[in-house]
């Protein structure tokens, strides 16, 4: 049961190692080294080049090294056997991290300081306490639940909307699209964590912006594809959104010309939410291969009918 490693991003090296440590015996190879395709049953990968998994006429699961698997999900031919997304404490503290660092940079007001700084101009914007503010979280899975609760932790009012009802402690729970409205209309500031799918692509478009109070913030960490660019410019143009922050973006690397670098209420960040280490995501993909030994169910499976 040998395991391939593809990825043009990741060092195989590190993987190695991590994966060797939790599981000595892995028979770990790494593209193009193959050997006999018949002798893999595992992939370890992100974005294969095309044909690449089509000849691995055993393979029985593909872990993919990032969390959304959209772009896995839209490449043809992908074989039809488990697909598990990639979970990960540290992909989730670093994101939990970012989110609560962003949230606390419109809390704090320093988007109003530095116009102000660029302006020379001093004037006091009096604290207000996290309690007076309410963050809605949009998608509380692996990431979206630990984020909602560290911001719950710091003191922020927090609520969340899931696709099925969550029960999370001290945060309101909204579901669905019959709850969409009323999640937003509460939301100072609204963090995206939602994956890719049919759904929620260019779900941030003006129908929900003009949802959300006036004022409101946008921390967008999910796919770049969820946001309609225009309609967050008019959204802020009008004075209605106050900011956004975007760290993926509907190009990516996003393109020196667009707009939205020059946007004067947008703040970009290259795709740099969180990063999944080796060492521990390896605990979890060991765990996976120990499963597929042994014939147990595997976790973090893509359901690919709800595409996530
Ligand atoms: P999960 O699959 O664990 O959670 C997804 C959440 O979104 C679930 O709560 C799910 O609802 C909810 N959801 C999905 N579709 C809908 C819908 N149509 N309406 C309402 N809620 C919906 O994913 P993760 O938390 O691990 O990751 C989320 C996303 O974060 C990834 O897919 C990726 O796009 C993005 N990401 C971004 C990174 C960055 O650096 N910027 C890094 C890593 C991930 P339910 O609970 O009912 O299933
Ligand atoms: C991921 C990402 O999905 O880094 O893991 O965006």
């Amino acid at each position: 049961m040998a395991l391939l490693f593809y990825s043009a991003d990741d060092d195989p090296e590190a993987w190695r190692t991590a994966l060797l440590r939790q599981v000595p015996d892995l028979d770990f190879r790494v593209w193009p080294e193959t050997g006999d395709p018949a002798e893999i049953s595992m992939a370890l990968v992100w974005l294969p080049p095309p044909g690449l998994l089509q000849g691995l006429p055993n393979l029985q699961a593909i872990f993919s090294l990032a969390a959304g698997v959209d772009a896995m999900l839209a490449q043809p031919d992908l074989p039809d056997v488990p697909l598990c997304r990639l979970v990960d404490r540290s992909l989730t503290t670093t994101m939990s991290e970012f989110v609560l660092a962003n949230v606390l940079y419109y809390h704090r007001d320093f988007d109003r300081f530095a116009l102000q700084q660029a302006a020379s101009r001093w004037q006091l914007v009096l604290p207000q306490p996290a309690s007076s503010r309410t963050v809605g979280v949009m998608g509380l899975g692996e990431l979206g639940s630990d984020a909602a609760d560290l911001l719950r932790r710091h003191g922020f009012r927090v609520r969340g909307w899931s696709r099925s009802r969550r029960a999370l402690d001290g945060i309101e729970t909204f579901a669905g699209q019959a709850e969409f409205e009323s999640f937003l209309v509460g939301c100072d500031l609204l963090v995206c964590l939602l994956p890719l799918t049919a759904d929620t692509e260019a779900l941030l478009d003006a129908r929900l912006f003009a949802m959300l109070p006036e004022g409101a913030v946008l921390i967008q960490v999910g796919r770049g594809r969820q946001l309609v660019p225009a309609d967050l410019i008019a959204a802020l143009d009008s004075g209605h959104l106050r900011g956004a922050l975007l760290d993926v973006t509907p190009e990516e690397p996003l393109p020196a010309d667009d707009p939205l670098w020059r946007h004067p209420g947008i703040r970009i960040t290259p795709h740099a939410a969180s990063y999944a280490l080796p060492e521990t995501a390896a605990l979890t993909i060991a765990d996976n291969i120990r499963r597929l030994r042994e014939g147990r169910p595997l976790t973090a499976v893509v359901d690919r009918s709800r595409g996530y």
